[in-house]
């Protein structure tokens, strides 16, 4: 019976490990020096950060913590440049066709913004585009981002995906990201691993319910 309860909490623990996708730089750390605060890239731009391709029209600001806090390391990217920006990557080779995933990040507004709601767009081939977006108050200052979590959930229907992230409308100011992840989705144990948890419990309280009189007389 031991022997089994290890195989169960074994195969458990194998149906649970999540599987993470390698995205190059996604705390956006590694890159080309960043003066006064702020850069302004433009769009086409594929070395200033490094492992991400810049969009526009408008470009993106790549910031660092002379002008306001990262979510993660010191570095963080303003999705609006001067007008409609973003950044895509190519993760290649990476994802099982048919697997789930989800890709997370942390966002907030730019804290300079005025007051209201900022949104922008994540996408990944052959996924919907989901809108996200944030409500900018006067509680955003450069020290107290606030940053929030986004987890968008997708179907792999390729090995090989472009991520994106674009800004809404025009403004010059607006979605602030940083701390971007891909790991499996779906640690949800497997349907035959549960059954093997069920019978396992009733084997336990079937041996426990024999043991009571026994530990009874003992004590
Ligand atoms: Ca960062
Ligand atoms: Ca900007």
């Amino acid at each position: 019976m031991r022997g089994f309860g290890l195989i169960l909490i074994a195969s458990l623990a194998m149906a649970s490990s999540a599987h993470a996708i390698t995205v190059t730089n996604g705390s956006f750390e590694e890159g080309a020096a960043i003066t006064g605060g702020f850069d302004l890239l433009a769009p086409g731009n594929t070395t200033a950060i490094t492992g991400w391709t810049v969009l526009g029209p408008g470009g993106v600001d790549y910031v660092d913590n002379n002008l306001w806090a990262a979510s993660n390391g010191s570095r963080s990217v303003e999705l609006p440049g001067i007008g409609t920006g973003g950044l895509s990557q190519v993760v290649t080779n990476q994802f099982v066709i048919g697997q789930k995933y989800v890709m997370r990040f942390d966002y907030t507004a730019n804290p300079f913004a005025q007051d209201g709601n900022y949104g922008a767009t994540v996408s990944v081939t052959g996924a919907g585009p989901v809108v996200f977006d944030y409500e900018k108050t006067a509680a955003n200052t450069p020290g107290a981002m606030n940053y929030l979590t986004f987890a968008y959930n997708f179907t792999a229907t390729s090995e090989t995906k472009t991520i994106e992230f674009l800004s809404n409308g025009s403004n010059f100011l607006g979605i602030v990201i940083d701390n971007v992840s891909i790991t499996e989705a779906g640690v949800v144990p497997e349907p035959a691993s549960w059954a093997m948890l069920l019978a396992g419990f009733g084997l336990t309280g079937a041996m426990m319910r024999r043991r009571r009189p026994v530990q009874a007389v003992l004590s």
